[in-house]
């Protein structure tokens, strides 16, 4: 296995619901190290820029609209196999699919309101993270 890095986001939802160290937690217990962090208030065109790719989607607006709704913690994780391993544990995009003990099962409410997001591939790990981080903020953990 190798070691990556993945973006993952803690949307608007699951942050006004005060869960950020309880989603911390899990990803440390799954072997994750954060390499970087940072809280964000998105503004509609970081929010437009990030999801460009769902541009044409009905479901857009609506996207843009709740992820500029509040604050948002964003982090790198690093781990290996981090961009599957976190997609399991974050679970299935609409949380009534998503399997008991997942994220999306246990903190969201709707496919609108999943609270969290990660990166699907290690291409889009890498334009991700570099959309919201320099190279100079990923702190090496080697202690
Ligand atoms: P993912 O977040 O699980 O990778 P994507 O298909 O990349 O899922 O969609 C990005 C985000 O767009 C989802 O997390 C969800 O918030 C929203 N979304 C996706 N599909 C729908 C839908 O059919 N209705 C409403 N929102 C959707």
């Amino acid at each position: 296995m190798a070691l990556e890095r993945t973006l993952s986001i803690i949307k608007p939802d699951a942050v006004g619901k005060n869960v950020i160290g309880a989603i911390y937690n899990r990803f440390e217990t799954a072997g994750f190290r954060i390499v970087a962090a940072k809280m964000m208030h998105l503004s509609t065109e970081q929010a437009e820029g990030f999801y460009a790719e769902h541009k044409e989607r009905p479901f857009f607006r609506a996207l843009v609209d709740f992820m500029t709704s509040g604050p948002i913690m964003v982090q790198v994780l690093e781990g290996e196999n981090a961009v599957k391993r976190h997609r399991d544990i974050m679970g299935a995009t609409n949380p009534a699919d998503a399997l008991a003990g997942t994220l999306r099962a246990d903190y969201a409410v709707s496919i609108d309101e999943n609270a969290t997001h990660g990166s699907d591939a290690l291409e889009s790990a890498a334009r991700e993270i570099a959309y919201f981080f320099a190279d100079e903020e990923l702190c090496a953990r080697t202690r």
